[in-house]
């Protein structure tokens, strides 16, 4: 067994403090643009020192390898406690209580791709095309952007169409995420009403369609991993962005570098990353994942595990009214009172109350609930709960919003396992 040195804990962190000599280090490339070499001299010492033991076979290992003991952590680079649940595509979520914060660090946004991300982008040569259904089409650099229209910075909430999706009996192809798959970034762009309007949309234009920059799965360069569109009135909504940073920084190479859409209230899936191109269409818009059962949920509510007719699914549009309790985390122990808080929010809509159960439903408290910062932002809640006796509780979150349209104790199933908006749970053992 060799040390790992000393002031190095992970190859991630090697690879973030200086990825030219991590690269280097490993696989002996001198640019970006070479082939990796073979892992030799002071490659693999390194390599074997963060494995924390000598690799015999070594030498069978191919160009650019990144051994699987790495691989989940290689690919949060800049992540801090994200779980990975896929590493091809990328899908990586965060454990609700590293959600505290009321602005989401870049570093426990969620990650979800359905393709392979552009490897290196140019923020300074980017750009995005607005075409179709419009008078005048352009292509505009993100200086352009900057300068053609009002910048503006909102905290705005994404959450994945399949957040929840692990609880779902019987299961759920797709993403097994629990309740991570949300965040709440302040992003900074422009607003894309301003953009349409400057293109001038023609009137028989009714769906955007959203293009970005990531591959499909297959590698085949003709196809899109993904291309969703919402109506259009959606897309003149006043807190429906275009975004070139995140958090006052450069969005995360996961998250969408350079340039994103940042739709909040509906389906993570339209909030568009690595942005190319937004056309007009006068039908709704067709990509993939805009047909099948692709974010499309049953009208009528069905039983669970029922087989549903194809034509029955309808398009999600608003996300529904959510709450996670952030604090503290699952399998608390406490005194006889505790200080719990967290966040609630409903797609286009504002959260009314949040009430707390410690007694499993049967009594609720309401907590104290806070504004959201501007449209489109989750809200913070916060509660001091008083426990009886000793023993084992758990404390119930459950938000209402101001469609008077609540959380459920039980999930209504779905077949492809979306919008999963039950009460959020944790236990507490009282001491
Ligand atoms: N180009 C592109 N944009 C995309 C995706 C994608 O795979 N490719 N995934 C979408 C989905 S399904 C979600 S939930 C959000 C997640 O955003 P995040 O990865 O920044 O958290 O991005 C959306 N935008
Ligand atoms: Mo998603």
């Amino acid at each position: 067994m060799t040390d790992k040195p000393k002031d190095l804990k992970t190859i991630s962190e090697f690879f973030e403090k200086d990825p030219e000599t991590a690269d280097k280090t490993f696989f002996g490339r001198e640019t970006h643009s070479d082939r990796r070499g073979f892992l030799k001299g002071a490659g693999l010492a390194t390599m074997g020192a963060m494995i924390g033991s000598a690799i015999p076979f070594h030498r069978n290992m191919p160009a650019g390898f990144i051994p699987a003991a790495f691989a989940g952590e290689n690919v949060l680079v800049g992540k801090d406690g994200l779980t990975l649940l896929n590493d091809r595509p990328v899908n990586a979520e965060t454990p609700p209580h590293l959600l505290d914060d009321l602005i989401t660090p870049t570093s426990r946004h969620f990650i979800r791709n359905n393709g392979i991300a552009p490897e290196e982008v140019d923020a300074d040569n980017w750009t995005l095309t607005i075409d179709g259904l419009v008078d005048n089409p352009m292509t505009l650099t993100i200086a352009d952007l900057k300068e053609k229209f009002e910048v503006h910075t909102m905290a705005l909430t994404i959450e994945c169409g399949g957040n929840g999706r692990a609880a779902f009996d019987p299961p759920a192809k797709g993403n097994q995420w629990t309740l991570g798959a949300v965040a709440c970034s302040e992003w900074t762009g422009v607003k894309l009403k301003d953009v349409l309007a400057a293109a001038g949309p023609k009137s028989n234009a009714i769906y955007t369609a959203h293009v970005g920059d990531d591959a499909h799965l297959s590698g085949n360069p003709d196809k899109l991993p993904i291309s969703r569109g919402m109506p259009i009135e959606k897309a003149m909504s006043d807190n429906v962005m275009i975004v070139f940073a995140q958090n006052g920084e450069a969005i995360h190479p996961n998250n969408g570098a350079p340039l994103r859409l940042v739709v909040p209230g509906w389906p993570g899936s339209l909030s568009h990353k690595w942005l190319k191109r937004i056309y007009l269409r006068d039908i709704v818009h067709d990509g993939p994942k805009m047909t099948g059962k692709a974010y499309r949920v049953p009208q009528h509510p069905v039983a669970a595990g029922e087989k549903v007719p194809k034509d029955d699914f309808v398009f999600i549009e608003r996300m529904p009214v959510k709450s996670l309790i952030t604090s503290p985390k699952t399998e608390a122990t406490s005194g006889k009172s505790l200080a719990v808080r967290g966040h609630a929010w409903s797609g286009d809509r504002l959260i009314k109350t949040v009430d707390i159960s410690i007694d499993f439903g049967k009594t609720w408290q309401t907590a104290k609930l806070d504004a959201p910062v501007n449209d489109g932002a989750w809200q913070n809640w916060s509660a001091d709960v008083t426990f009886p006796v000793s023993g084992y509780y758990e404390v119930w979150a459950r938000a209402t919003d101001d469609g008077d349209d609540a959380q459920p104790f039980a999930i209504a199933w779905n077949p492809k396992g979306y919008l999963n908006n039950t009460m959020h749970r944790i236990s507490v053992r009282v001491s």
